[in-house]
Parts: structure tokens; C-alpha cells; sequence
């Protein structure tokens, strides 16, 4: 049976590039429980309303229980329902929708369009070396209560900082890649607790051939380093705010 180990975990206060690219180096993940961003404090509901507002965004929504889609509709009547957890739970048949297919406002540029919101997660930016990391990208995640990204890999290093909420966790490592089913992995719910939905890891036939599965849980105020290559699922236990931050290298 897979075994499932916890995410490495550390507590400095002041981290610097060279802790940082330390892990990079290693191509480890870890928890920096202490490591924030002035969001934290500013980047109440209150405040994002007054600054997003009407804007349209893009939210990946499940439109008939099993087909996701791209529906747009207004910062504030999506992140509205979010807080207020006013989405529904079943769809059209009546059947629980996945928490894959929930209603999640993935990657939103908003830092780019609101410059204002980018001083204040600046320093996640700035924990990236440019002479190695030469392009910086930062994407906003806002996700319903018990919304969920799939098992995927991105194409940087990348620092998830949470905001506000919790975040459920699961890695895989490169050397185990080969070992995930991957077509049973793509449909794949994993259960956070015993009054979740979904499979629990060390049970599910898409990872009977891991030799580790790694999890955490990441909440407010602490950051993920997910190296490159690593595949990972994000759950978001609450109504959820994030940060991800990719670093990576061009090829001259
Ligand atoms: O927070 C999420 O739902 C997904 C984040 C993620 O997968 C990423 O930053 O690559």
C-alpha cells in the first residue's frame, strides 16, 4: 500500500533566497509556516469588493454535472456566493457535484489589472533569484468551499501562499510519476477527512503503485514551495484565497 508522509515543515521567520533556493536545489516541498504577504491583513472582503468590484471574470463552473465550463459572470456576484456559500451542491439530476467541478475563479489576473493589489503580495515575487528565474508569473485562486483543482504539474517552481481559508494538499513526486494510473487519476476525488467526499488516498487503485503520496494543510498565512515537476491536487476546505507564484527559467 502507498504510504502517505507529511509535507516537510519549516518555521524561520525571515525567509531569504538562499533557504529558498535551497529547497529549489533539492526539489523539495515544504510548508513555510511563516511566511506571508501584507494580504493578509488587507485583503478583507470588504476591500476586494471595493477594489474588483464589476469587473467580469471567467469562473470554471460545472454546467451539467459532469461537463465543466467557462461561464462569466461578475467579480461580485461570484465572489458574493462564494462567501456566502451560495452555490449549488447538486446539479440538474440531482447528483453531488464534484468538488472538481465546482465553481472556482482559477488563475484570475487580477494582480495584473489591479497594481495596487500586487504591492501587497510583492514579496512573493521577490523571493525568486531573476538571474535564474528570469520570468515571475502570479495568478489569483478563489475557490468555493470545497472546490478542488486536479492532479496537474506546472511549468515553473511555484510558492502557493494562502491568503485566507485552508487548503488541502496531496504531491506526488517525479520518480513516482510513472507509477500514477493516470486515467483513473484525472477523475479521482480525494477525501480530506472521514466526513468528506471521495477516496482515501492509500485506497484508491490510481495510486497503488506510488511508493509515497505526501499531504498537507496549508492555511492562512503560510506558504507551499511545489517544486517543479511535482504533480499535485488542491482542496479548498473553506471559501479560499491564494497566491501562486511560478518562477521560471527561459531557455536563451
Ligand atoms: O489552488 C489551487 O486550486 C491550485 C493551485 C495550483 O495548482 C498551482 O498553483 O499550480
Amino acid at each position: 500500500m502507498v504510504a502517505i508522509c507529511q509535507v516537510e515543515r519549516n518555521e524561520v521567520e525571515n525567509l531569504d533566497k538562499e533557504i529558498f533556493y535551497s529547497y529549489i536545489k533539492s526539489n523539495k516541498p515544504v510548508v513555510f509556516e511563516n511566511y506571508s504577504s501584507p494580504a493578509i491583513e488587507k485583503w478583507t472582503p470588504e476591500y476586494l469588493l471595493s477594489v474588483v468590484g464589476d469587473r467580469d471574470v471567467h469562473v470554471n463552473m460545472c454546467t451539467f454535472g459532469s461537463m465543466s465550463d467557462i461561464v462569466p459572470m461578475k467579480f461580485s456576484e461570484y465572489f458574493n456566493k462564494t462567501l456566502k456559500d451560495e452555490f449549488p451542491t447538486k446539479d440538474l439530476n440531482g447528483e453531488r457535484i464534484k468538488k472538481i467541478n465546482k465553481p472556482y475563479l482559477r488563475n484570475f489576473g487580477m494582480l495584473d489589472e489591479f497594481p495596487i493589489l500586487k504591492e501587497d503580495v510583492r514579496n512573493n515575487e521577490g523571493i525568486f533569484n531573476k538571474d535564474i528565474h528570469q520570468m515571475v508569473v502570479m495568478g489569483t485562486f478563489i475557490g468555493t468551499k470545497d472546490s478542488a483543482t486536479n492532479f496537474h504539474k506546472d511549468t515553473g517552481e511555484n510558492l502557493v501562499t494562502v491568503v485566507r481559508g485552508k487548503k488541502f494538499i496531496v504531491l506526488i513526486a517525479p520518480s513516482d510519476e510513472k507509477n500514477i494510473k493516470s486515467k483513473l487519476s484525472h477523475e479521482i476525488e480525494v477525501k480530506f477527512d472521514s466526513n468528506d467526499f471521495g477516496s482515501p488516498i492509500e485506497q484508491h487503485p490510481a495510486f497503488s503503485d506510488c511508493s509515497k503520496v505526501y499531504t498537507t494543510i496549508l492555511t492562512e498565512g503560510q506558504s507551499l514551495f511545489i517544486p517543479l515537476g511535482w504533480i499535485h491536487y488542491v482542496h479548498n476546505i473553506d471559501t479560499t484565497i491564494s497566491v501562486s507564484c511560478w518562477g521560471k527559467e527561459m531557455i536563451m
